[in-house]
């Protein structure tokens, strides 16, 4: 049994979740924050079997895509506040596969 949690732009998110959905896939949907650009993303939770772990990440790899965006970097210099946009590449989606000791339904 494993946990596939996958942090996905939240535009992506709904059709991600309506094609792991679609192939019968449970999924929860968590609203999340970035840590970097301080932007809403989703957070999704896939407990599924081992066998069908290839099929999950491939569904979402499928059905997420990269975009860039800019980030406005604020360092203060003697009190002076110097903004620098950067150019930074979001995505597709990040994804981990735990391990899932004990799995139960009451
Ligand atoms: P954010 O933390 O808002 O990061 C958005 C994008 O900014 C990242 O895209 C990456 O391209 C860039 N970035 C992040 N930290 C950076 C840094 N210290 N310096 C320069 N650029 C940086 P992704 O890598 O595709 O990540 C998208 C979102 O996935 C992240 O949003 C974060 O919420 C999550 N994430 C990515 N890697 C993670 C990890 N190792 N652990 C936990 N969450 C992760």
């Amino acid at each position: 049994m494993k946990l596939v949690l996958a942090i996905v732009n939240k535009d992506d998110c709904d059709g991600v979740i309506a094609e792991l959905s679609a192939n019968g896939h449970s999924v929860t949907r968590l609203t999340s924050t970035g840590g970097f650009l301080r932007a809403g993303n989703s957070t999704i939770l896939i407990g599924t079997e081992d066998e069908n772990v290839d099929d999950v990440c491939g569904i979402i790899k499928a059905k997420s895509h990269a975009r860039t965006q800019m980030h406005v970097a604020t360092p203060f210099f003697s009190d002076i506040l110097v903004a620098q946009p950067v150019e930074v590449t979001v995505g597709g989606a990040t994804i981990f596969v735990l391990d899932v000791d004990r799995w139960e339904k009451v």
